[in-house]
């Protein structure tokens, strides 16, 4: 008998894209992510454009965020959305922050706080891009972000920095 026991993780997932038709690029992610076996998509926030963080010659981005439940352990959740980064046409070429198609990153694993050489939970930043924090709020009012407070009261010290809700 297999007396292990599956825990089911709450996650959070950033989605961005500022390349080949980016909002095609989130809602194809969007469900890749949910057919991910051992993924379960809970909310999806609204669609937002803002401006790039990182180099200024780079189209604006497209971002949302999206909650899930997930068996899976972080380190397998990373390598499957790094597998749809791929199918999606993401390139690296050494330039930090460069324009992409697809960027997935795990804002949030639970109450977890990871540090290690592949994967740093919460993500860096977090609390400081309006371009994560607007959409997270959106999906997740009362969220406590592990080590770093409430989502309601990052906003409050977070401009919007030309964020908008695409309709
Ligand atoms: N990695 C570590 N922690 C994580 C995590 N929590 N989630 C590692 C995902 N990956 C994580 O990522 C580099 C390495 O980070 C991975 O190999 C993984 O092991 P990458 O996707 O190859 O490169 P990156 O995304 O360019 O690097 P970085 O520093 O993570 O950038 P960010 O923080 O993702 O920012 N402007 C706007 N407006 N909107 C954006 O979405 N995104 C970025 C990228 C820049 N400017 C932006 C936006
Ligand atoms: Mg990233």
């Amino acid at each position: 008998m297999n007396n292990s026991i599956v825990q089911i993780i709450t996650a959070y997932i950033g989605l961005g894209s500022n390349l080949a038709s980016p909002v095609t690029q989130i809602n194809s992610a969007r469900h890749a992510i949910a057919a991910i076996d051992g993924v379960k998509e809970l909310a999806f926030s609204s669609l937002y454009r803002s401006l790039p963080m990182g180099p200024q010659d780079q189209p604006d981005y497209v971002n949302a965020v999206m909650s899930v439940e997930t068996s899976l352990p972080a380190t397998d959740l990373l390598c499957c959305l790094q597998h749809i980064e791929h199918a999606q046409g993401r390139t690296r070429r050494g330039e930090r922050w460069g324009a992409r198609t697809l960027d997935l990153d795990i804002l949030i694993y639970g109450t977890q706080l990871i540090e290690s050489p592949e994967l740093t939970v919460p993500h860096n930043g977090i609390a400081e891009r309006s371009f994560v924090l607007y959409p997270l709020y959106e999906i997740a009012p009362h969220l406590i972000i592990p080590g770093k407070g409430n989502v309601a009261d990052l906003i409050a010290n977070c401009p919007l920095a030309g964020l908008k809700r695409l309709d």
